[in-house]
């Protein structure tokens, strides 16, 4: 039990760096997966993270069956709503989206999915998902309807990080939106692992070898890459094992 979190948390301990490749059901061809699935395999990649913002029911679970198929990369739901819940993946980022004050997305959709969630096996990991603006606007802000924080307002962020901590999250996930214009700054990532004794997940807009490494200089200990890897397989050529 618990073994996901365990892992991620002793490779931040030893400072080992970790990468996640967000797969959108919304956006993959399903006929594609076994050839994307054998790039990751063959990349530094450690964990396959699944989600979109709108999914059809259904979707989710069909893609995680496909995914395993292929590969033994742990594959975690990070899902944009209670119908991308499957008990096919193995584990999943209940997500609180601290960074707004909707309680749907505080409490609300986590409520709804208890009962979906007692019939699975999913090792569930609690994460505070912090939204910061970054030069357009996120998939995340329209679904949600939820203001990002200012990138300005640094001690802001940093102070809703910890307060995610000390309400008993066990990740911190910074999200600049996908497709992001701007990643996630070097000072809101320095700054907030500053104050952070639980590991940070850093996310949006990183498209090349060096974008990836300053975000892990600054302090991330897993970074995901969606749209990268969705549009320029040769990106996985760059960060081969
Ligand atoms: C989005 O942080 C992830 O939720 C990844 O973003 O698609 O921009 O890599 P990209």
């Amino acid at each position: 039990m618990n073994s996901i979190y365990k892992k991620i948390q002793a490779s931040a301990l030893k400072g080992e760096k970790l990468l996640a490749v967000l797969i959108d059901p919304d956006k993959v061809v399903i006929e594609k997966v076994p050839r994307f699935i054998s790039k990751i395999n063959q990349s530094v990649a450690t964990h396959i993270f699944v989600g979109g913002s709108t999914v059809d029911e259904n979707d989710t679970e069909y893609l995680v069956e496909e995914i395993k198929k292929h590969t033994n990369v742990p594959v975690i739901l990070f899902p944009g709503d209670v119908n991308q819940i499957t008990g096919k993946a193995d584990g999943l980022l209940f997500l609180s989206l601290i960074s707004g004050r909707d309680p749907n997305f505080l409490i609300g959709k986590h409520v709804e999915s208890v009962s979906k969630l007692l019939q699975t096996a999913l090792e569930i990991i609690p994460t505070g998902y912090i939204l910061i603006e970054s030069g357009n606007k996120s998939a995340v802000e329209r679904v949600t309807n939820t203001q990002p924080m200012s990138r300005i307002d640094v001690s802001q962020i940093t102070k809703t990080a910890k307060a995610g901590e000390l309400l008993g999250m066990k990740l911190i996930y910074l999200e600049a939106g996908s497709g992001a214009k701007s990643p996630i700054s070097e000072d809101i990532i320095k700054s907030v692992k500053n104050k952070l004794s639980i590991p940070l997940i850093v996310g949006g807009g990183i498209k090349s070898k060096e974008q990836l490494e300053r975000t892990y200089a600054s302090g991330a200990n897993l970074v995901v890459i969606g749209t990268a890897l969705e549009e320029d397989e040769t990106f996985f050529e760059k960060i081969k094992k």
